[in-house]
C-alpha cells in the first residue's frame, strides 16, 4: 500500500510536469513570431521586407526554439541525475548499460531531430533559391571597383536590352528603384573582381562575378515602401567599404512613371525627382576619399 502510494505520487507529478511543458510548448507554437521579437530574434536580424526574409527568420527562430526545447531536456536530465543519483555510500547505483530502450531513444530522437531541421531548411533554401520563367522586373547589378550600375532590362540573360541604366559615381550614391508587391530578378555580374550585392533588408547577399558567370536570384516581392542602404559584401579592394548603394522601394506605379522618365533622358535624379521621391540617397552618403592631387599619389608615380 505504502509503496503503491509513492509511485501515485510520482505519477502525479510526472504528469503535471509533463502538462507543463505541454502548455509552455503550445505557448511558444501559437506565439510563432511573437517569442522572436520578445528575444530580439534570438540575434537574428528583424525587419525583413520579402516573404523569402520573412521565411528565413521564421526558420531560425523554430530553430533556436527546437534548440532550447532539447537544451531544457538534456540540462533537466543532467540536473536530475547529479541530485537523484547523488553518491550516498560505496555502493554501486543501478547499471543500465544494454537498456534497448534508452539506447533506441537516444539514437533515433537526435537523428528525427536532425531530419526535421533538414527538411524545413532545404524547403526554405529551394524557395529562397528559386527563379521563375517570366519575373516582372529583371535589373542587372554591374559592381566594379568600386561602384554600382543598374541596368533595368527588358528581357532575362546577358542578351535582353537595358532600357534604363543608373551609375554610381564617387559624388553621387545610385539609387536602385524598384516596385513593391511585384517579382523581381537580380542578374549580377561585375566588371573586375568578386564583389557581392547585399541589402540587410532582405536578409540575402550573393557574390558578384567577373568573367561569364552571372548570378541570379529573385524575391517574391517587396513588400514595405521605403529607403534601404545595400552594400558590398566581399572584400574588394582599398575602396571595398564605400561602395554602397540604395535600394528605393516604391508603388508600381511610381515605378513605371519613373522608368518611363528615364526612357525620355531624364537622369536618375530628376526621375525620382518627377515621382516625388528624394532625388539622392537618404540612407548612405558618398564617402570622402581625402583624395587630392597632393597626397594620391606622393611619390609623384615613381
Ligand atoms: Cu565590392
Amino acid at each position: 500500500m505504502i509503496a503503491r502510494g509513492a509511485h501515485g505520487r510520482t505519477g502525479r507529478a510526472g504528469r503535471l510536469a509533463g502538462l507543463g511543458a505541454g502548455a509552455l510548448a503550445l505557448v511558444f507554437l501559437l506565439g510563432g513570431c511573437d517569442v522572436g521579437s520578445t528575444f530580439a530574434g534570438f540575434g537574428w536580424p528583424e525587419g525583413g521586407v520579402t516573404p523569402q526574409a520573412n521565411r528565413m527568420y521564421d526558420l531560425w527562430i523554430g530553430s533556436v526554439i527546437a534548440a532550447l526545447a532539447v537544451g531544457v531536456l538534456v540540462w533537466g536530465l543532467i540536473f536530475w541525475c547529479v541530485i537523484r543519483y547523488r553518491k550516498r555510500g560505496d555502493e554501486l547505483p543501478v547499471q543500465t548499460r544494454y537498456n534497448m530502450p534508452m539506447e533506441f531513444l537516444y539514437t533515433i530522437a537526435p537523428i528525427l531531430v536532425v531530419c526535421v531541421l533538414f527538411y524545413y531548411t532545404a524547403v526554405v533554401q529551394t524557395n529562397v533559391d528559386e527563379t521563375k520563367a517570366e519575373p516582372k522586373v529583371t535589373v542587372e547589378v554591374v559592381a566594379f571597383k568600386w561602384n554600382w550600375q543598374f541596368n533595368y532590362r527588358d528581357g532575362e540573360g546577358e542578351h535582353a536590352n537595358t532600357v534604363a541604366s543608373t551609375l554610381g559615381s564617387s559624388d553621387v550614391i545610385p539609387v536602385l528603384v524598384l516596385p513593391t508587391g511585384e517579382r523581381i530578378r537580380f542578374e549580377e555580374t561585375s566588371k573586375d573582381v568578386i564583389h557581392s550585392f547585399w541589402v540587410p533588408e532582405l536578409l540575402f547577399k550573393r557574390d558578384v562575378f567577373p568573367g561569364n558567370v552571372r548570378n541570379v536570384f529573385e524575391v517574391e516581392s517587396i513588400d514595405q515602401e521605403g529607403a534601404y542602404v545595400g552594400r558590398c559584401a566581399e572584400l574588394c579592394g582599398t575602396y571595398h567599404s564605400m561602395m554602397n548603394f540604395e535600394l528605393r522601394a516604391v508603388s508600381p506605379d511610381k515605378y513605371q512613371r519613373f522608368l518611363q522618365a528615364k526612357r525620355d533622358g531624364a537622369t536618375t535624379q530628376e526621375a525620382l525627382q518627377s515621382i516625388g521621391e528624394e532625388p539622392l540617397a537618404t540612407k548612405t552618403e558618398p564617402f570622402d576619399t581625402k583624395r587630392t592631387a597632393s597626397n594620391f599619389n606622393p611619390s609623384g608615380g615613381e
